[in-house]
């Protein structure tokens, strides 16, 4: 895993089926997003999915997490206690895109949901919004079906903005950032909510106006 752990043969072994699985996991979703993206706009004419991303945590991530919360950084506590080794990051324009996807996604019979952190109806202290799915979907292996944890978060393109610029200067600082950086950070995801209703309720008066036109 970090430089400072050495795995054994078979550890190596189960790190790399590990992150088989995961891997494998984040295809299963991607593709999943894929179709419905594809199937709204072929229905609707209108697609709520600006970009998808997927990432596989890092091992120097999965470390750092682990002592954070006080587990052993072994392979088993990783697998264990980490919900996001695999996660799937949905970049929406609009406020109101975000529970639609996450219903869609939600709804589908082979998914089962295992939690859910609302950060848009309750954003963290800092700011933070994002909607954040943990669900499991099953991996199919020559001799069995794993069920396999990713998180889904679905935010909007200015909240993705916000969070990857403050993940950048202050998250991995893990708190030591100085107090007015915190402030303006804050003050930013402020101006970021503000930007989403204005740009929802833009959105929502152009579709009335093209309705008009369509009845007249
Ligand atoms: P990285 O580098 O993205 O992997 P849980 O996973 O539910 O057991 P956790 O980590 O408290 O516990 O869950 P939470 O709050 O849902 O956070 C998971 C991920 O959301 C984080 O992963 C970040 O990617 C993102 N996130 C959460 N809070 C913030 C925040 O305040 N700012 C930003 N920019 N991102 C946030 P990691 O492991 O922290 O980082």
């Amino acid at each position: 895993m970090a430089e400072s752990y050495i795995l054994t043969g078979d550890e190596v072994k189960d790190w790399e089926s590990l992150m088989f699985l995961y891997n494998s996991a984040i295809k299963e979703i991607m593709t999943k997003i894929e179709i419905l993206k594809d199937e709204f706009e072929y229905t609707h004419h209108y697609n709520p999915i600006e970009h998808v991303t997927s990432r596989l945590k890092t091992p120097q991530s999965i470390v750092r997490k682990l002592k954070k919360q006080g587990y052993e950084t072994d392979i088993a506590s990783m697998h264990r206690y980490l919900n996001d080794i695999a996660g799937v990051r949905i970049v929406c324009s609009f406020t109101s895109d975000i529970y639609r996807i996450a219903d869609m996604i939600g709804s589908q019979s082979d998914i089962k949901t295992l939690l859910i952190k609302n950060y848009i109806a309750s954003p963290k202290p800092n700011g933070y919004k994002s909607y954040h799915m943990i669900v499991t979907v099953p991996v199919f292996l020559s001799d069995r079906v794993v069920e396999t944890k990713v998180e889904i978060q679905i935010r909007t393109i200015a909240q993705d903005f916000w969070a990857s610029l403050e993940h950048k200067i202050y998250y991995k600082m893990e708190g030591n950032c100085p107090e007015e950086i915190k402030q303006e950070l804050t003050r930013c995801a402020e101006m970021v909510s503000v930007l989403d209703d204005r740009m929802l309720s833009l959105n929502e008066a152009i579709r009335q106006l093209s309705e008009e036109e369509t009845v007249s």
